[in-house]
């Protein structure tokens, strides 16, 4: 048993920190937002813990088929039943020690889960844990079967169908839906979200690279759940204004006939509280001159 831990011990000791130098700084999401950043630490830790384990396994696994082999002569037998069930150090000892991974992962995951506004993740319309910037952009995120569109309120109120944030900005996330229950997955920001109807579900994160971002449902959510991500992009301040500014006039004329911005929005067909149709026009109809009169039947 003693060869075996120490075989365990050694391998454990150089195989771990070569991990977390060689492979750390590559394990997703990346390091483009401060929730990416402390979510790569996060599964880092996790598999710096976990790596241990993995070697314990495989080293026992690997020991008993060399030593205990049918065709080594002479090899001791394994000693288990009766003398191994009674062993107090050996009861102990796993006692102690899963007790002990199980409620440091549960402190470790409750700290990193608070340290830094919720982790990335939608914390619904009231955010228990809020990031501490002086300046907050907001963005929204419309969900519909089956695409994103990005509103941004400080800009006008204007939509664009391509999700751009500056660098270098602490950004909230409003997420909301049209229709039924979906989820705004930017892979490389590190930020997940609910997007439910008749909800505003908050995640914050902090940009701290520039580069393209993948977007994707991560929710069923119909027919074409599978085709509904589109690709973002962090750019710079400078950037960003100039495009932020020019999107804004040019699609002013388009904004004036949205409704205007709210955290939630109702797609009512009937147009009775301000939706996206007039009231005489069958949404469902061919016809694309909203605001004509029904023919008359
Ligand atoms: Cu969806």
């Amino acid at each position: 048993m003693w060869r075996m831990v120490a075989i365990w011990l050694v391998l454990s000791a150089v195989l771990d920190p070569l991990f977390y130098i060689l492979v750390g700084p590559h394990v997703p999401p990346g390091t483009m937002t401060s929730s990416a950043q402390q979510n790569q630490f996060d599964f880092n830790i996790l598999l710096v813990a976990a790596l241990p384990v993995f070697l314990a396994v495989w080293v026992y696994l690997a020991y008993t088929v060399v030593m205990w082999r049918a065709s080594r002569k002479g090899a001791p037998e394994p000693v288990g039943g009766a003398q191994a069930r009674t062993h107090l150090g050996v009861q102990v000892g796993w006692i102690v020690t899963t007790t002990v991974i199980v409620l440091g992962l549960f402190v470790f995951g409750t700290v990193e889960l608070i340290a830094n506004g919720g982790s990335g993740g939608g914390e619904g319309p009231n955010p228990i844990w809020t990031p501490t910037s002086a300046t907050i952009l907001p963005v929204q995120v419309i969900a519909q079967q089956w695409k994103f569109t990005y509103r941004y309120p400080t800009f006008g109120g204007f939509e664009s169908g391509q999700l751009i944030v500056p660098n270098d900005t602490t950004i909230a996330f409003h997420v909301t839906s049209l229709d039924v229950i979906h989820d705004f997955w930017a892979y490389q920001l590190s930020i997940k979200a609910d997007a439910n109807p008749q909800q505003d579900d908050v995640a914050f994160t902090t940009t701290r690279q520039t580069g393209s971002v993948t977007v994707r449902c991560d929710e069923l959510c119909g027919l074409w759940h599978g085709a509904m991500f589109n690709y973002g992009k962090v750019v710079s301040k400078a950037a960003f204004m100039a495009w932020a500014k020019s999107t804004e006039a040019g699609n002013a004329a388009n904004t004036k006939l949205l409704p205007p911005f709210a955290y939630t929005y109702v797609p009512d067909a009937n147009g009775s509280d301000g939706g996206y149709y007039p009231d005489n026009v069958d949404p469902y109809s061919n016809s694309e001159v909203y605001g004509a009169k029904p023919a008359a039947s």
